[in-house]
């Protein structure tokens, strides 16, 4: 692998985001994932070689050691800052068509629900695996939801609720995109969920962490 690859895939999987942020303390002063991304497209580096080669692959190192516990909430938070900082300069290549997304993923926490951290982690490790995001942010209705997939078909759902209260509003959007769009696949995440209540409301796949989200949009376009 190019030297420069290996640089922002280590940037990402340790959180360095650019040479202003002082995290991690060892990389004080040293190029984040920012320059050395900017400076990978100056040297001819492709978009799609940056995405595959470095932020997909560190990204899910960072999501197998979230999911075992090796690493916890803020060390992944900062992984993502740094894999978005270098998505920032790949972005107009996706945009322009030059370079290809595995799909679309659009993402909300449901109606009456506010709880977004969660959320936010789940979507950017789903950008880092090389998907283009729609997040619709929090208390998202069923309308919004089928506006958002009528404007991107094809696209994939993913709902996030995190209070008890708010997992009777998931179970009333999966029923309306359902009704809509049978065949669309539906993902549910959030702590108070589980596999049985995915099972229950007519979703397709229930992931209590970012990861297994990545891994099961992942075995959708194999
Ligand atoms: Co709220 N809150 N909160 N809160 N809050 C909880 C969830 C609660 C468990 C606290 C408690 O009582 N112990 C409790 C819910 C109880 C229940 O219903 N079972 C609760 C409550 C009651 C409330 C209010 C009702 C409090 C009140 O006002 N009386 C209120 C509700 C507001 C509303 O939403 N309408 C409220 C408000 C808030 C704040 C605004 C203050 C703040 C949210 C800030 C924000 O998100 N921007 C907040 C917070 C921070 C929490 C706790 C402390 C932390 C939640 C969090 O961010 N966790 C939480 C208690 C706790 O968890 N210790 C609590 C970290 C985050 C990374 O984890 O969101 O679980 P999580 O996401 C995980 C997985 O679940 C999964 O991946 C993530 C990473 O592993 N995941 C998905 C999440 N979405 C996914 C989607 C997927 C796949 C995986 O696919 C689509």
């Amino acid at each position: 692998m190019k030297e420069i690859l290996s640089k922002i895939a280590y940037c990402v999987e340790v959180g360095k985001i650019n040479k202003a942020s002082p995290y991690p303390p060892a990389m004080k002063d040293q190029e984040g994932a920012d320059e050395l991304a900017r400076q990978a497209l100056t040297d001819g580096v492709k978009p799609d070689e940056i995405l595959e080669l470095a932020l997909i692959p560190a990204m899910a190192v960072v999501g197998n050691k979230f999911s075992k516990q090796e690493i916890y909430v803020p060390q992944m938070l900062m992984s993502a800052k740094a894999m978005s900082s270098a998505m920032a300069h790949l972005k107009p290549y996706f945009l322009s068509g030059e370079t290809k997304r595995k799909g679309t993923f659009i993402i909300g926490t449901v109606t009456g629900d506010l709880h977004d951290i969660g959320k936010n982690l789940v979507a950017m490790m789903i950008e880092g695996g090389g998907w283009e995001v729609l997040d619709l942010g929090v208390d998202v209705g069923h309308d919004k939801f089928l506006k958002a997939i009528s404007e991107n078909p094809g696209a994939v759902v993913g709902l996030s609720a995190l209070l008890t209260t708010t997992m009777e509003n998931m179970r009333k959007i999966v029923a309306s995109i359902k009704a809509k769009y049978p065949e669309l696949k539906i993902l549910v995440g959030g702590a108070p969920l589980s596999m049985d209540y995915c099972g229950k409301i007519g979703a397709d796949f229930y992931s209590p962490d970012p990861q297994g989200a990545v891994n099961y949009l992942n075995k959708l376009v194999l």
